[in-house]
């Protein structure tokens, strides 16, 4: 690791503004998220990410869920729910997101190695990172991919995959998250107050956000929005920036009127990063 470029990220990412809507646009101008997640007890977090997508201007959003039990999100119908194996080889598919509520069965791991070998850009969060975290064999896997990798761990998920403790990461934030960049050949955000986005070559923090979203499902939340950006054009990089500075601008302007800043749901930050990404 050869002292990489770093900065601290106060303003709006400039890649940002990338995301203009030409007006002889269509739908298939923006891009088809896939979503794997959602097991037994944890169909939300997928849910949560489905719906973060679409509000970040994805053009089509296929959930596929491990839990049979949802066919409509009578909240986001517009949602397209196929079974996890049928999501995985979707012909449409811009970029594979996997891991909210993913859970760790035998099947989440065989999905996860499908993923893996697949041509397509390819973001790991939550489970998804835990399964990978425990294999040899998959982490080996991550090096021969040809595609875009994008990883992002809370610290707990990056010590995991870095196989030592939260302390030591949280001592050594940055050069974690290099580590891991390096490890598994991938875009990194080292998630927690201060994010770090990182890749071999280089690192920033993300000033962005507050304590408001210390709560369920708002890294399930981030992933949609990072896949969302990721579909509509962005690099790994720029889409991790990005992501990871609307999803705290979201909290920062919720927290205006809510100055203590307690109670933001993961649902409810979905809006507010959309009105951020709306007025950049
Ligand atoms: P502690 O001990 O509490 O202090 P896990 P998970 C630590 C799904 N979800 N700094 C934390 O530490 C996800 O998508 C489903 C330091 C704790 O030990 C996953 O698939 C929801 N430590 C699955 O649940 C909504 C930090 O991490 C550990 C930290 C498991 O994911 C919720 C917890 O992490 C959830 O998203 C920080 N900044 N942040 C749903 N509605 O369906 C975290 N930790 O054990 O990996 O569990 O993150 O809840
Ligand atoms: P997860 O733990 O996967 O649900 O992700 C939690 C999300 O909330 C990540 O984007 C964190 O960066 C963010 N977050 C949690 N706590 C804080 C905090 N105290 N300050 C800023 N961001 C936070
Ligand atoms: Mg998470």
């Amino acid at each position: 690791l050869l002292s990489p470029d770093g900065h601290l990220q106060t303003q709006a990412p400039s890649s940002i503004t990338l995301l203009r809507r030409k007006p002889d646009s269509h739908k298939g101008s923006y891009g088809t998220v896939g979503i794997i997640g959602g097991g037994a007890g944890m169909i939300g977090a997928a849910l949560l990410a489905g719906r973060a997508a679409l509000h970040m201007g994805a053009g089509r959003v296929v959930l596929g869920l491990l839990d049979k039990a949802l066919s409509v999100d009578t909240m986001q119908p517009e949602l397209i729910l196929h079974s996890a194996e049928d999501a995985l080889h979707h012909p449409a598919l811009t970029l594979l997101a996997i891991g909210p509520g993913l859970g760790q069965s035998s099947k989440a791991l065989d999905l996860l190695r499908q993923s893996i070998a697949s041509p397509l850009a390819l973001l790991l969060d939550a489970d998804a990172l835990n399964l990978l975290a425990s294999s040899a064999e998959l982490a080996m896997a991550m090096q021969q991919r040809t595609a875009a990798s994008i990883l992002t761990p809370h610290p707990a998920e990056a010590a995991r995959l870095l196989h030592t403790s939260t302390q030591a990461v949280q001592a050594n934030r940055i050069k974690s998250a290099l580590a891991l960049a390096q490890r598994y050949k991938a875009t990194i955000l080292l998630k927690g107050a201060g994010s770090i986005c990182a890749n071999e070559q280089s690192w920033s923090i993300n000033a962005s956000g507050n304590a408001a979203l210390a709560s369920a499902g708002q890294g399930d939340v981030l992933s949609g929005i990072i896949a969302a950006l990721i579909a509509q054009g962005l690099c790994p990089l720029e889409a991790v920036q990005s992501g990871s500075w609307l999803h705290g601008r979201a909290a920062d302007d919720w927290r205006r009127i809510h100055p203590n800043g307690i109670g933001l749901t993961a649902s409810e930050t979905i809006s507010y990063a959309r009105a951020a990404l709306n007025q950049v």
